[in-house]
């Protein structure tokens, strides 16, 4: 694989930036489709992206049931397809990957739980044909099925869990009382009894659901978690490698869960349950780089969930996505640059860099005399 190039992935379509980005079918980066099963399984592709456009398990703002197909709008704006060598990090996911777009699970709108069912059903035919699912919700509900889905198609007995999230999502059930609902989906994976607590961590919580009897809950578990002030307050590569830490302890494989609304609202508002204090787009870049690079891509999943369109900012009317689809759309892109560098054994890439040394610090004083 070491050998390999995007040309030898993609053909002359990796770096041709002829086509206008506002014609053609919006798959994800205008990636392959391979939609059916057996087209999967032909493809032979390393990741397959799926859409999860569920919504009926949201308790307050409803509308990720666009979020799948906003962020593929969002995904046609920038950069040729399908090289993305990413100035900052050196890297570029497509050299390495081929990566598909595998379309939608099937959602039957007012049936949740047939839909969650279906989104297991999605996932696990994903893993089946040997490829790493990559799905874009959709409500926070569908990570059940995801994680389910891949955990038992893997025969995964024991996973870690990273979890960037605005909110804890491990009480017994959501805000009004549903087992299914966007609000439970951590405790239904604890309950499958193939993650401790130990094995998880949160990243970004803060303001105030769920309450302080959860919190006690999870502490007694072993659960832990990062607040968004604790972000702010220390280094972001210290609490990603303590999440990757707990999450690879005796461990089979890791699922990262991407909650949009643990960015600040400023960054990211379309999204149903906005809380101001959040992260900055460069500190989530920062520990997601950090730990998806430290990942086995054999024995890992990413969901990224909670885009809801209507609620975006920014040429949302277009149909070419607004800022939290097009941060999503990067949140993926930065997913697989950082596999990319755990596939080829590398601790980082190779950006390139200006000639003369960088200027890290003010200048010395002028010499007076
Ligand atoms: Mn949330």
């Amino acid at each position: 694989m070491d050998e390999r190039t995007g040309e030898d992935i993609y053909g002359e379509k990796h770096k041709d930036a002829n086509e206008p980005i506002f014609s053609g079918i919006p798959s994800f980066l205008k990636l392959p489709t391979a939609v059916e099963e057996e087209e999967l399984a032909e493809s032979d592709a390393d990741i397959a992206i799926l859409g999860a456009p569920l919504d009926t398990a949201t308790t307050i703002r409803p509308g990720t049931r666009y979020g799948p197909r906003a962020v593929r709008a969002a995904s046609t704006v920038p950069s040729p397809p399908y090289e993305h060598f990413n100035i900052e990090t050196g890297v570029d996911p497509f050299d390495t990957f081929s990566v598909v777009d595998h379309g939608d699970a099937t959602i039957t709108p007012g049936d949740t739980k047939t839909s969650q069912e279906n989104i297991e059903d999605a996932v696990a035919s994903i893993v089946e044909t040997d490829t790493m699912p990559l799905v874009i919700g959709g409500d926070h509900s569908i990570s059940y099925p995801d994680i389910k889905g891949w955990a038992e198609a893997n025969g995964y007995d024991d996973i870690g869990l990273i979890h960037f999230d605005c909110h804890a999502d491990t009480g017994e059930d959501g805000l009004t009382g549903f087992k299914y609902d966007h609000g439970a989906w951590v405790k239904r994976v604890h309950d499958l009894g193939i993650m401790d607590g130990d094995n998880y961590t949160l990243i970004g919580p803060r303001g105030f659901w769920p309450g302080p009897d959860t919190y006690e809950e999870m502490r007694e578990a072993g659960m832990k978690w990062y607040t968004a002030d604790d972000v702010a307050e220390y280094d972001l590569s210290a609490i990603a490698q303590d999440a990757v830490d707990r999450a690879t302890d005796g461990t089979d494989a890791v699922w990262i869960s991407f909650d949009v609304d643990v960015m600040d609202p400023a960054y990211c508002p379309g999204t149903g349950e906005p809380e101001p204090g959040g992260l900055m787009p460069r500190e989530a870049f920062t520990m997601i780089r950090e730990v998806t690079k430290q990942m086995d891509p054999d024995h890992v999943g990413f969901d990224v969930v909670e885009v809801a369109p209507q609620y975006d900012t920014s040429d949302t009317n277009s149909y070419n996505g607004g800022i939290t689809s097009g941060f999503a759309n990067r949140l993926c892109i930065e997913v697989m640059g950082g596999l990319a560098l755990a596939e080829r054994g590398l601790e980082s890439g190779s950006p390139i860099k200006p000639k003369e040394p960088l200027r890290t610090a003010p200048p010395a004083p002028a010499d007076d005399d």
